[in-house]
């Protein structure tokens, strides 16, 4: 069985040997190269004259409308407006210089708070700049408020964080005459299919994902320089390649988070939450739709989310959904999720400072004892051992207390999630000539290591060595359709259809085998890749099997789709725990000891999964005490570079321990929930607790200032 041990990563040989496939490695003869003039002004009217025939606009690319490209009106700061093509990148960067733009100025809106108000238009043609109002409510809160013996008010900002993969964005695209061949760095060839036949009108798209070098979300929607390189390279027909540099990458993509949440919170004396009132603002940036769009999502997951582990029944939030003149938002790892977690955890850490009681005693006097429970605003919680779990993680924090010095403070919080999302996921499982079997992903996973795992689930179905299986994934003609890798959902959508599809393979084995024996089907016995007769000595392998079955007139190629039905989605929960250093004299913060304590089901590949939670505890440390942009009152990102934006390396990382539990498996055939974003969840919230404890202020702000320490 390779199921739940921790197999080293098939994917690796390649990257530690230099020989991985990015964008930017892939050469066509005769490539041009695409650079973007991005927008100086918050928001203005714009002219742009175009010296030479080289030069393309929105009036390009879709003409009459201001998306993907603006073509009357810019709305950001580094919104791409115009775009070059030069013989390499640096005559393309200097054919940046030859464009002129006149911008008339209009007035523009940075802060959310502000444009709510409505005072200032973000973009001229939109009547409101609220891009949704809603009332979530559930129980009634007016009574809770008026039975609490303390109502505590307060504040909390989530602040915008850069999700900044390793590698950029970057495409190249190729229109052949024929067919337009795109190499992306995307989180899935598929579904950037869809957008770019949508937007472009034509069905003849071919997608290939080749490596990616990251992406925790900001790759999933189509960004405006994608939809305007392919509609070039039809006009073009030269194959034409983008690669942002960091700064642009910086000031345009993968912002995430920005909500701010106003609160009242109803406590009894003994700690019992009996509901939440609150205001919720979230930052949507400049209008697109793409992004737009996305951000909702996560909105609502952050509103649907944010009771918590905890029985509370009434609630009443009211979400305001905002565009601004910055860089539009959209989802970064968690993607609503970390907020949720973010607003509970911090106000129970506030209610057991403001009551004088121990957190884990205000979580456990709330915690929800029976599963399954559906939250006052309509999640279902699934499977697990809340309780259980809870009581493990104590021991940890009790041991942790212990090693702490006296500077040093234990911050914790307790999450639960939404993961492993529908609606379907495929999988194609087919048997090759060589007797090795191929294996094929609808989804496309850009780091986390789901091909390892595939493979495993594969070979135990199969009971072959893993090293028979090949993996592959991330072109659009090699399987049929696909969803894509987000949500932490590809492990467990994208593992099941690999599950059935392998156990349709291992059917039709066994059918052919059967054949090959003169035997019935259930005279065949089948172990290890020999199929052999229960009454003869007669066997064949699995490769003799294969080779055969063709000729006999049978496919060995099985692609499944994998339906999720209701609710398409599962729930893991976990408790993590900060040991956090607060220096009084230089402010300075560190987080010395990290302990994570998870429950997401059957665990796959425990080295997989500890990686995840390893480098999402790291992002979402990153947000407490390092990480955040800084727009100027003008509109423009002050720290979009490296040097500047703040950011965890290995230096800043502490010790990272993950330990988990199996009670909360999930009905699905792999019977695992989601992971990949768990840590970056839950470690925000326990470090800013950790943080607050040490210095007893409330902390409102992210990330956690040296002056507010001192
Ligand atoms: N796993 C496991 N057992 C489980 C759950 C997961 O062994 N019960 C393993 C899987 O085999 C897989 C990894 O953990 O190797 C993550 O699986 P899963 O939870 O299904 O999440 P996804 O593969 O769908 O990954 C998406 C998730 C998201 S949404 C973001 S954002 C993110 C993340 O993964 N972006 C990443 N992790 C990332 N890791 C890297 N290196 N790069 C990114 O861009
Ligand atoms: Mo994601």
């Amino acid at each position: 069985m390779y199921v739940g041990k921790p197999i080293k990563r098939i994917e690796d040989p390649k990257f530690l040997t230099g020989g991985s496939t990015y964008v930017d490695d892939i050469e066509l003869p005769g490539t041009l190269f695409v650079a973007f003039l991005r927008s100086v002004k918050p928001h203005a009217k714009i002219k742009i004259k175009k010296n030479g025939n080289n030069v393309f606009t929105g009036y390009d690319i879709n003409p009459g409308k201001d998306f993907p490209i603006p073509i009357e009106e810019t709305t950001y700061v580094g919104q791409p407006l115009a775009i070059v093509v030069g013989r390499d990148r640096y005559e393309a960067y200097d054919l940046l210089e030859s464009i002129e733009v006149e911008y008339e100025e209009l007035p523009y809106v940075i802060d959310p708070q502000d444009a709510l108000k409505n005072d200032v238009k973000v973009y001229s043609k939109k009547e409101s700049n609220i891009y949704e109002y809603k009332k979530w409510e559930g129980g009634n809160i007016e009574q809770s408020l008026k039975e609490a013996d303390v109502v505590i008010n307060g504040e909390l900002y989530n602040q915008r964080v850069i999700a900044n993969p390793l590698e950029t964005r970057g495409i190249l695209a190729y229109f052949d005459g024929n067919r337009l061949n795109v190499w992306s760095s995307t989180q899935s060839a598929h579904y950037l299919r869809r957008n770019l036949m949508n937007f472009l009108g034509i069905d003849n798209i071919r997608v290939i994902q080749p490596d990616v070098g990251g992406a925790f979300g900001s790759k999933i929607i189509a960004h405006p320089e994608e939809y305007a390189i392919a509609k070039l390279a039809l006009k073009m027909k030269r194959p034409l390649k983008w690669i942002p540099t960091r700064s642009e990458e910086m000031q345009s993509a993968g912002h995430g988070r920005d909500k701010r949440l106003k609160f009242k919170v109803a406590v009894k004396r003994d700690g019992t939450i009996l509901g939440i009132d609150g205001t919720l603002i979230a930052d949507l940036g400049a209008p697109y739709p793409d992004a737009n769009d996305d951000e909702i999502g996560n909105v609502h997951s952050t509103v649907r989310m944010l009771l918590g582990p905890y029985r509370i029944q009434n609630v009443r939030i009211e979400e305001y959904a905002v565009n601004t003149n910055k860089a539009p938002t959209q989802s970064y790892r968690g993607a609503g999720r970390p907020e949720a977690t973010y607003f509970i955890e911090r106000i129970i850490n506030i209610i057991s400072l403001e009551l004088g009681k121990d957190e884990f005693d205000i979580r456990e006097k709330n915690l929800i004892r029976e599963l399954p429970y559906k939250n006052a605003l309509g999640i279902t919680y699934d499977t697990g051992d809340y309780i259980g779990l809870l009581n493990k993680a104590r021991e940890y924090y009790e041991t942790l207390k212990k090693e702490a010095s006296t500077d040093e403070c234990i911050g914790s919080s307790m999450y639960v999630e939404i993961t492993a999302f529908g609606p379907w996921e495929t999988a194609r499982v087919l048997a090759k000539s060589d007797g090795k079997i191929m294996i094929i992903t609808g989804s496309g996973p850009h780091g986390q290591g789901d091909g390892t795992a595939f493979a495993q689930i594969v070979a135990d179905v199969l009971e072959i060595p893993i090293e028979n299986i090949e993996v592959r994934w991330g072109d659009t003609d090699i399987i049929s359709d696909g969803i894509g890798t987000w949500g932490s959902r590809t492990v467990t959508i994208g593992g099941s259809a690999m599950y059935k599809a392998a156990e349709e393979l291992r059917r039709r084995l066994i059918e052919v085998s059967a054949k090959m024996l003169n035997a019935d089907v259930e005279e065949v016995e089948y172990k290890n890749g020999i199929f052999s007769h229960k009454k003869s000595s007669k066997s064949f392998t699995i490769k003799e099997v294969i080779q055969n079955a063709y000729s006999m007139g049978y496919s060995l190629d099985v692609t499944y789709v994998y339906n999720v039905t209701k609710p398409g989605y599962t729930v893991p929960y976990g408790v993590h725990l900060a040991l956090v250093k607060v220096d009084k004299e230089t402010g300075s913060i560190r987080v010395r000891k990290y302990i994570a304590l998870d429950d997401v089901g059957r665990v796959i590949n425990p080295l997989l999964a500890e990686g995840q939670i390893i480098g999402g505890a790291l992002q979402g440390i990153g947000q407490a005490i390092y990480e955040g942009t800084i727009y100027s009152k003008e509109g423009y990102l002050l720290n979009s570079n490296l040097t500047d934006y703040g950011f965890p390396t290995a230096v800043e990382a502490p010790r990272i321990e993950w330990h988990y539990i199996e009670k909360g498996l999930s009905g699905h055939p792999t019977n695992s929930k989601g992971i990949g974003e768990a840590g970056a969840i839950a470690s925000t919230p326990a470090v800013v607790n950790a943080v607050e404890k040490c210095i007893r202020k409330k902390i409102v702000n992210m990330p956690i200032r040296p002056e507010e320490v001192i």
